[in-house]
């Protein structure tokens, strides 16, 4: 049977929060974000500034360069994690397969929710209705058969948008795109696509898959299923979670270690805050490392004690890289926890974590912590560079 999965993703979610609160900014450029002078990041951006240029992981001196009338605002997480938890509510509602990628993004799989509800369109529309209602926030829905559609979907008609792709219409829909919208092919990609004229994911899907596979090895393979719009990977509802991971993909080949390992401990935090929100611990710590000839290692390490720190986490990832050829050059380095338990002690050992010497800073983490729920965030890119 045809599954109907729904992506959910709420429009300028802080900075829509921060409008929603504050009247006075509505219709107004909002950003929320570390500040310039902290050499802090955008956080998100309202639409508004998004205008200007403005938008997420932009230097802050740059968006009060580009908008220099923008309110800007430091990130209030516990307004934010509120609405999160309202809205996840709600998508628990019309199934039980709900998958959060982060505070205000999630994968729903509705296929044995239509007896009750109805189809897959009625329940996206119930759904952005309910959201509208009870938050005053506006979320962007796709509809598809599977992940990677919905996903590409929802962001079409941003904002408070509604958009379907089925069978019939997902060559039509795809073709025009730039190669970009295909989550998970990097800049990196895009570029190298584009440097052989192919600028849409029409004329990637056109290629054979052997010279795919000429240029980008393993994952020509995966680009040409993507391209296509195949993608069977199931919706994981966290209940059930058995993994979880942070990677990123450079706009450029890295070769400097320090580089390395800025992201690999950005990401051990990202994971270890992840991982006490959903009061669990982890055994194994896995890397992953491509090469610039997309060449993908990944090195494992199994820990004596399960944990949720952050500087074991980053310890265990720093040796696993001593094991890959990394001096040739990075083009994507990622973490992967797997081996969870639960953490029942986890508020205790949680305080000792990381550089949290100073207790108010550690009371307010685990009061975060308390109200976030099961939600999954996003934190590194979060946290100010100011900050780590
Ligand atoms: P997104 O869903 O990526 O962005 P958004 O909701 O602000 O806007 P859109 O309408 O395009 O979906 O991220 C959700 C929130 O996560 C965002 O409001 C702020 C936070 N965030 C960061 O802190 N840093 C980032 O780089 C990104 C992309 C998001
Ligand atoms: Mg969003």
């Amino acid at each position: 049977m045809e599954r109907a999965i729904l992506h959910a993703d709420m429009d300028a979610f802080f900075a829509a929060i921060e409008q929603r609160d504050r009247p006075e900014l509505r219709g107004k450029p909002v950003i929320v974000g570390g500040t310039p002078e902290g050499r802090g990041v955008v956080s998100t951006a309202s639409y508004e500034a998004r205008v200007y240029g403005v938008h997420s992981a932009m230097p802050a001196v740059t968006a009060v360069r580009l908008c220099p009338q923008a309110v800007f605002l430091r990130p209030d997480f516990r307004r934010y994690q509120t609405a999160s938890r309202q809205v996840f509510e709600i998508f628990q509602k019309f199934t039980p397969l709900v998958e959060g990628l982060s505070l205000d993004e999630a994968f729903l799989d509705v296929t044995g929710s239509r007896r009750l509800f109805g189809d897959a369109v009625t329940i996206a529309q119930r759904i952005r209705a309910e959201v509208r209602e009870t938050t005053r926030l506006t979320v962007s829905v796709g509809v598809a058969p599977n992940k990677l559609l919905a996903k590409i979907a929802s962001d079409l008609e941003k904002p408070d948008g509604l958009t379907v792709v089925t069978t019939d219409n997902v060559s039509e829909v795809l073709r025009d795109l730039p190669t970009g919208r295909i989550p998970g092919l990097g800049p990196k990609v895009a570029e190298q696509l584009a440097r052989s004229g192919i600028r849409t994911i029409g004329q990637l899907a056109a290629l054979p898959v052997s010279s795919l596979n000429a240029w980008f090895g393993d994952f020509g393979e995966s680009l040409h299923r993507m391209a296509r719009g195949i993608d069977e990977r199931p919706v994981v509802a966290e209940r059930q979670r058995k993994s979880l991971s942070a990677e990123t993909t450079f706009a450029r080949d890295v070769r400097d270690r320090d580089e390395l390992e800025r992201r690999l401990l950005g990401f051990s935090h990202e994971l270890a805050f992840q991982l006490r929100a959903e009061h669990l611990m982890a055994r194994t710590v896995s890397i992953k490392v491509r090469d610039p000839s997309f060449r993908t290692r990944t090195r494992s390490h199994t820990l004596e004690l399960p944990t949720d720190i952050a500087r074991v986490i980053f310890d265990a990832a720093r040796e696993l890289l001593d094991s890959c050829p990394w001096r040739s050059g990075v083009r994507l380095i990622g973490i992967g926890l797997t081996q969870f338990k639960p953490s029942d002690a986890g508020r205790q050992l949680s305080l000792l974590d990381d550089d949290l010497k100073d207790r108010d800073a550690a009371k307010a983490l685990d009061q975060i912590r308390e109200r976030f729920g099961s939600t999954a965030v996003r934190p590194a890119r979060l946290v100010d560079p100011e900050e780590e």
